[in-house]
């Protein structure tokens, strides 16, 4: 079983902890996320709560995490989010994230994690709506917290731990062959998550 997957530099020897104990590169036949991990990507992580905690304002609506959409309408776990122009740090992160992703997002959704004890249950993300060839980038500003996958045998697992200023970019194939979550973390401090999706123009 697969423990946790490191990628010690962006796309630069990936490997995978067994259960055992074994590190095996990557190049091993073993499956894991096709996701790239960036940190620090956020060139000032710090600031950029600051501005987060000035220009966000909440809605509490769900029990799990507060949220925040900003960017083009979207509808999300049952909540129907109106056209939101992106505040100015959100736009500035944005940016940043885009000349990582090598395209632009057109919505960002805010997840505000009070405490550990806040979450994010397994799902995939619906490519529906979605440019097939984008990105879905997750930003991560605040405490660290493990982005967990599993197979859709539920027999694989991989943990990515999310760092204050890190970049997670996921794909489609990601979401065709993985579910993530962000499971409860009792001993964890406030965290703030930003994920940004772009699109298709005419959806
Ligand atoms: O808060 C996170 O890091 C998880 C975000 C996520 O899974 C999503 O927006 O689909």
């Amino acid at each position: 079983m697969v423990l946790a997957c490191s990628y010690p530099v962006a796309n630069a020897n990936p490997c995978v902890l067994l259960r055992s104990g074994l590190l095996l590169p990557m190049e091993l036949p073993v499956s894991v996320p096709t996701v790239r991990y960036f940190a620090p990507a956020i060139s000032d992580p710090d600031a950029a709560l600051a501005g987060l905690d000035r220009e966000v304002r909440w809605n509490r609506t769900m029990r799990a995490r507060a949220t925040a959409s900003f960017g083009r309408p979207y509808n999300y776990s049952g909540q129907s989010y109106p056209a939101v122009a992106m505040p100015p740090t959100v736009r500035s992160i944005c940016d940043e994230v885009a000349s990582y992703a090598g395209h632009d997002f057109n919505n960002c959704l805010c997840n505000l994690y009070d405490t550990g004890l806040n979450t994010m249950g397994f799902h995939r993300d619906s490519y529906e709506e979605l440019e097939p060839s984008s990105w879905i980038a997750i930003v991560s500003i605040g405490a660290p917290r493990p982005l967990v996958f599993r197979g859709r045998d539920r027999a694989l697992r991989a943990s990515y731990t999310l760092e204050h200023g890190s970049l997670l970019l996921m794909d489609r194939a990601t979401q065709d062959a993985w579910e993530h979550a962000v499971p409860r973390d009792p001993r964890a401090g406030r965290r703030i998550s930003l994920t940004f999706r772009q699109f298709a123009v005419a959806s």
